[in-house]
């Protein structure tokens, strides 16, 4: 009976958000105060919702390792974090273990920070192979997929029904849809942010790629096709871009779709007063879901870190892989399940009875691939591609001015003659 209270706890203290009074948090600190191994790991969940369930996860993991603590620790977001790191790295100071997106992990492999995830005993095998993949370079596997997102398309499921329309399953019917919605109700139905991450879904929708024999290009026919359509709904006021904060957190009546992160899903349905729809992404075909970019982080540990914090990341690693932990992780988050065991458990199937809709997650997860691993990437991604498309979102360039700018850009970043 204990074994089972304990066994349940990650799971109530992450639903409830807080146990015995305290926060997940509060109880990690306290565990960390008494051990000898505190390990740090940085992480860029600024959300409660997300810190709580992180906290839980290792506060559960804490109470079976006698003297050793995980201790998360928020660095603001993803980007801060990894600031924080390349700085950590000139000042000799780095946690021993912190997420990273798989261009991070190439840059951090170049100042040769990580190490080999193996050879500190963490066991990937029931781990999906594409997330495995992805973190895998030169043969070594340097991250774990912790919490990898696919897109998804959140719609409103009350407006839909106003106007007599069907959620779409293609582009062309996602088009149709939010441009006679948007008249109807004289507002703009699809809100969108300017952003790399919703510029991916319809450019690899359409089939573009962004490396092109070896080289990275973001400025093709397809790219200037996909910004070009968020351009023309936009001018046609049946999309509207958020250019400041999260769709989740703006939603009225008013709103149509948005194709975001599966991590979004607690804040969607925790702020529509609307009934909510969620679904795989409109595909290039009908009955085809579209491409959804994976984002999220995967876990690395640091060279530089003692052995027996490698170790104590490395065992907790293999704990949050575990398929019971995993779903509990997943389906509190929206995040993917990092094993197909995940599904199988009853916490899994609890959760999906009462939320048919997170089987989407992994059904997209079929539909959806990676931006390019290569170390510049996150300065392309938002100094570069990103600024482009906001510039002619707002009507300062057209799109395949804006992109050819971009890729010139990104040629003199990736040649050296730009820092
Ligand atoms: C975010 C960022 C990158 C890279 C993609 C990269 C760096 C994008 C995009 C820029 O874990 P995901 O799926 O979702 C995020 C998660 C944790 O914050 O929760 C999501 N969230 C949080 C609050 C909320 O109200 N709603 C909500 O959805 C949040 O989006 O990661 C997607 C968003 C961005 O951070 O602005 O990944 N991204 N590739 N960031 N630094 N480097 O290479």
């Amino acid at each position: 009976m204990k074994k089972l209270a304990i066994l349940g706890a990650f799971g109530v203290i992450a639903a409830a958000t807080t146990w015995a009074q305290q926060t997940p948090a509060d109880v990690v600190k306290a565990q960390c105060a008494k051990a000898s191994n505190v390990t740090e790991f940085w992480h860029g969940f600024r959300d409660a919702v997300q810190q709580n369930v992180l906290n839980a996860l290792a506060a559960e993991f804490n109470k079976t390792n006698e003297g050793g603590c995980i201790l998360p620790i928020p660095q603001g977001g993803y980007a801060d974090l990894s600031t924080k790191i390349k700085a950590g790295f000139a000042a000799g100071k780095v946690p021993a273990m912190a997420q990273a997106f798989e261009n991070n992990i190439a840059l951090y492999l170049e100042a040769d920070k990580l190490i080999d995830l193996k050879s500190i005993g963490v066991r990937p095998q029931y781990i999906q192979k594409r997330f495995i993949d992805a973190a895998t370079f030169k043969g070594v596997l340097y991250g774990l997929p912790f919490n990898k997102s696919v897109q998804l398309m959140y719609f409103n499921k009350d407006l839909l029904k106003k106007f007599n329309a069907k959620a779409p399953t293609s582009l062309t019917e996602f088009t149709e849809v939010v441009r006679s919605i948007s008249k109807a109700q004289n507002a703009p139905a699809f809100w969108f942010q300017p952003t790399a991450s919703t510029f991916a879904p319809i450019f690899l929708t359409l089939g573009g790629e962004y490396e092109v024999n070896g080289k990275i290009q973001i400025n093709g026919a397809i790219a200037v096709k996909a910004l070009q359509w968020f351009l023309d709904l936009t001018k046609e006021k049946a999309a509207k871009p958020i250019t400041s904060g999260f769709i989740n957190s703006q939603l009225n009546d008013t709103f149509g779709f948005a194709l975001d992160t599966s991590a979004g899903m607690p804040f969607y349905k925790s702020a529509a007063k609307f009934n909510l729809g969620i679904s795989t992404l409109p595909g290039a075909k009908r009955g085809v879901p579209g491409v959804a970019l994976i984002q999220g982080t995967n876990l690395v540990v640091f060279n530089d870190a003692p052995k027996n914090q490698q170790a104590l990341a490395a065992k907790f690693m293999n704990f949050a892989m575990q398929p019971r932990n995993s779903a509990i992780f997943a389906t509190q988050t929206g995040y993917v399940p990092s094993s197909d065991l995940a599904s199988e458990t009853a916490e899994y199937k609890a959760f999906t009875k009462t939320n048919p809709d997170f089987d989407n997650v992994i059904k997209q997860a079929r539909f959806a691939d990676y931006e390019p691993r290569i170390s510049d990437w996150e300065a392309i991604r938002f100094n570069i591609l990103e600024a482009a498309i906001k510039e002619a979102v707002a009507g300062k360039a057209t799109a395949k001015d804006a992109l050819d700018k971009a890729q010139k850009q990104v040629e003199d970043l990736l040649s050296g003659r730009t820092k």
